[in-house]
């Protein structure tokens, strides 16, 4: 069992210390050596149980805690990394103050006092001037603290009555596409994906996204699972599945119509499953008539015959699980993909097998008092206006009333958000008022007016939940704050209070606001987590442990699996799944997916110099056919461009990519010695489908040598 005892935390022996503003502080005593246990703090799926190793009060290294019940032990390699990224020369130790032009990370050193003074003042002046809807928070989960996320910032946002953010950049079309088909965001627990016999691997890079999973996958192929990779790269996942199936970008909601045409065909449908399970069977088989291998051939690019061998898998093997990633949802028509692929496993009635289904996330089942901790009811309005967050160039730029002050935390938009060169003409306003609290003067930062300090996780309480596996967990502060780095929550609580809110709402410990996230009257399989309780266990598996049958969490209006949907019919979608073509102009011959790399999660990381060495440059992969057609060759330079904007990229040839595609990975910070620039410079701010869900890969561009310019 876990040994609490190395973790001694000496609350009991806390000072109590008056800060300004008359905030009271914990001065906590932290142990200085030995081994500590953690939690992965990062937007991963993995949410991993860490083991800290501390020496004179510096963090040595960072391994696996082995007693975790699914990350067993194993982490990935940048968190390793993390004792470089904590204790940094680079990290901001005290709030800046912007002395040069907007751009050139001139900023001097300034205390919190005049910080909060700077910042309140513009906040009354701008609310004065253009009312509180000119401020904007950008925000997402560089941090997935619970506290540290969607805590005391939410509160402070609301209270303030800003424009609310639609935080739609990660997998907001897929969430909506498989909620139509499900109801609920969560699939099957991960662990029992050990009991499946075949698993797709659909839109995942799973090796470098989602280790555990690939873990768990790895013990199923023990047993006699065979593992198949749906993507448009052959990577690193291909490499380790069994199979590797290659299709065009944004046609894999055809792929699974296919699929479905032949297990109708051929007589794999569980027919009993699908009277009792599912409405719109009939609708869903008369559309999948239409989707012949032949013509999912021609849209998809796979041979017929891979389509006919991957049917005939599917409609063979049971259980069988699919793992649904996030990347392929990055389409204009990436909500539709989702739902789709989440109707085939009702088809061959895998959801009532241990270890059969789909999983695109399990968000669903550690969902919060989401209510009571952000208190939407605090807005003083209910039609303050919201922005979508994959929309922040336009934003910048052309919304009136206009935005007058940005608040950025847990995000670095100048690098994540698509269009880049409208985000930084944004940025650059004269008349915007830019805030960022981040550990590191990210490319955001060069833009801000005022930047704050952050503390690592390390320096914080917060409570975990995973959106893959369903423990939650409990990690306390083992280092005291950097230099005067304050947390998220730390400082939204003191901003709340600076403001004059009302201290019911913001003068509230990080235990008070554990137990109001935790109410199990919004969620019953919270029952007995309890900041208490995960104190003393560190991680608690949502619902007790005890399994729950997949129909408890099928949370569509008809209570059965929708493979008609007329919630869809009514905003305008098609009821039944199907093919769309991807919506950018033509005009350029290149689809290019810019996905994240193994070394970094999203731009985090990629300023660390030892991960940087390890993924070398970026790169644009490009087939060996296209090459030799523009007279390309391997390792040279080339310009990535399109009416938005442009990138330089190390290329690299071979059989990776099919012909007219591209890919790149990595979302690495600018450099301008380099003339390195975003590739988000080049991808649209169009929405997906469905959800406001962005559209990454949904990009056109064309390759041009660089000495021909
Ligand atoms: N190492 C690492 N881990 C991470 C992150 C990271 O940046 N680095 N980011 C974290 C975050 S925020 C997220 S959301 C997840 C994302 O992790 P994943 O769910 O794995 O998503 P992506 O890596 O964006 O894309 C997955 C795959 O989709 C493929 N793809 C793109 N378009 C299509 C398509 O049209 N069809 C198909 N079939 N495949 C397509 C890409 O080639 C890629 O291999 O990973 C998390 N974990
Ligand atoms: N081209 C392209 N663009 C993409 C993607 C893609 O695949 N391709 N993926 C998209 C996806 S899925 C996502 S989720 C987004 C992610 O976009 P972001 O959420 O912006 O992710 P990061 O780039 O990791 O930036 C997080 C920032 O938060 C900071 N941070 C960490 N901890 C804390 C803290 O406790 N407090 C504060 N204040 N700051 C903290 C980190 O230092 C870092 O600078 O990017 C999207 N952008
Ligand atoms: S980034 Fe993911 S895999 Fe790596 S330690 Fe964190 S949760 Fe685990
Ligand atoms: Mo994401």
């Amino acid at each position: 069992m876990h040994n609490n005892a190395r973790f001694e935390f000496h609350m009991n022996k806390a000072e109590r210390e008056a800060g300004n503003n008359g905030v009271m502080i914990f001065m906590t005593k932290f142990q200085t050596n030995g081994v500590v246990p953690s939690v992965c703090p990062f937007d991963c799926p993995d949410t991993c149980g860490l083991h800290v190793t501390l020496k004179d009060g510096m963090v040595t290294s960072v391994t696996g805690d082995p007693h975790h019940p699914v990350t067993k032990g194993a982490i990935c390699n940048k968190v390793r990394k993390l004792p470089e990224r904590v204790h940094h020369k680079e990290r901001i130790l005290t709030p800046l103050r912007r002395t040069g032009p907007k751009g050139t990370l001139a900023f001097e050193p300034i205390s919190w006092e005049e910080a909060y003074d700077e910042l309140t003042a513009n906040m009354r002046m701008i609310i004065e001037q253009h009312g509180a809807e000119a401020i904007l928070p950008y925000s997402f989960y560089g941090n997935m603290g619970i506290l540290n996320a969607e805590g005391m910032d939410r509160r402070f946002f609301h209270r303030l009555g800003a424009s609310r953010l639609d935080r739609t950049i990660c997998n907001a079309a897929g969430a909506a596409g498989y909620g139509y088909t499900m109801g609920a965001c969560a699939g099957i627990d991960p662990e029992d994906t050990v009991h499946s016999k075949l698993i797709l691997i659909w839109g995942c890079n799973l090796v470098s996204t989602n280790m555990h999973q690939v873990m768990l996958a790895t013990e199923a192929r023990k047993r006699g699972a065979r593992i198949i990779h749906i993507d448009v790269h052959r990577n690193r996942t291909s490499a380790w599945a069994d199979e590797f199936i290659h299709l065009r970008p944004g046609t894999d909601a055809a792929l699974a119509l296919g699929m479905m045409h032949i297990l109708i065909r051929d007589g794999w449908v569980d027919e009993s499953f699908v009277r009792d399970n599912t409405i719109g069977y009939e609708e869903l088989a008369a559309q999948a008539e239409r989707y012949t291998p032949s013509h999912v051939s021609g849209i998809t690019g796979v041979p017929e015959e891979d389509i006919e061998r991957l049917a005939k898998l599917y409609g063979e093997t049971s259980p069988s699980f699919i793992r649904i990633g996030n990347g392929l949802q990055h389409h204009d028509n990436g909500g539709m993909i989702i739902r789709t692929i989440s109707c085939l496993p009702a088809l061959t009635g895998q959801w009532n097998k241990l270890g059969g289904g789909a999983m695109k996330g399990n968000g669903w089942y550690s969902r919060l008092n989401a209510g009571q901790l952000e208190r939407p009811d605090l807005l003083p309005r209910s039609d303050v206006r919201s922005i979508n967050m994959n929309q922040l160039g336009d934003a910048l730029v052309d919304l009136t009333p206009a935005i007058h002050m940005l608040f950025v935390y847990n995000s670095n938009p100048a690098v994540v958000a698509p269009d880049q060169t409208k985000v930084r003409e944004g940025l650059l306003r004269d008349d915007l008022y830019t805030v960022t609290h981040d550990l590191f003067l990210t490319d955001t930062c060069k833009y801000a007016d005022l930047v704050l300090p952050a503390t690592s996780h390390f320096e914080n309480r917060d409570l975990y939940a995973s959106y893959w596996h369903l423990y939650m967990q409990l990690g306390e502060p083992i280092l005291p704050p950097a230099g005067e780095s304050k947390s998220n929550f730390t400082l939204f609580k003191e901003l709340g209070l600076r403001m004059g809110f009302e201290p019911e709402y913001f003068d509230l410990t990080e235990e008070q606001m554990i137990d109001i996230a935790l109410d199990v009257r919004n969620n019953p399989l919270l029952e007995g987590i309890t900041y208490e309780a995960l104190r003393e266990k560190r991680w608690m598996k949502v619902g007790g442990g005890k399994a729950l049958s997949w129909r408890d969490r099928l949370r569509t209006p008809s209570r059965k699996i929708e493979l008609y949907s007329s919630r869809m019919l009514r905003r305008g979608l098609s009821p039944v799944p199907e093919h769309s073509d991807l919506k950018e102009d033509l005009k350029y011959p290149f689809w290019l997916i810019a996905g994240p790399n193994h070394s970094f999660i999203n731009s985090t990381f990629a300023n660390q110099s030892s991960l940087q060495k390890l993924e070398k440059q970026p790169t644009v992969h490009m087939s060996e056919e296209d090459a030799d057609r523009l007279n390309l060759h391997e390792g040279e330079l080339v310009l990535v461009r399109n009416d938005r904007g442009q990138a330089r990229l190390t290329l690299k040839i071979g059989r990776d990519v099919l012909q007219g595609v591209l890919v790149t990975q990595g979302l690495w910070w600018e450099d301008e010695q380099l003339g390195r620039q975003s590739v988000n410079s080049l991808t649209p701010q169009r929405l997906a489908d469905m959800g406001g869900g962005a559209t990454f890969f949904s990009n056109r561009v064309e390759v041009v040598k660089l000495d021909m310019l």
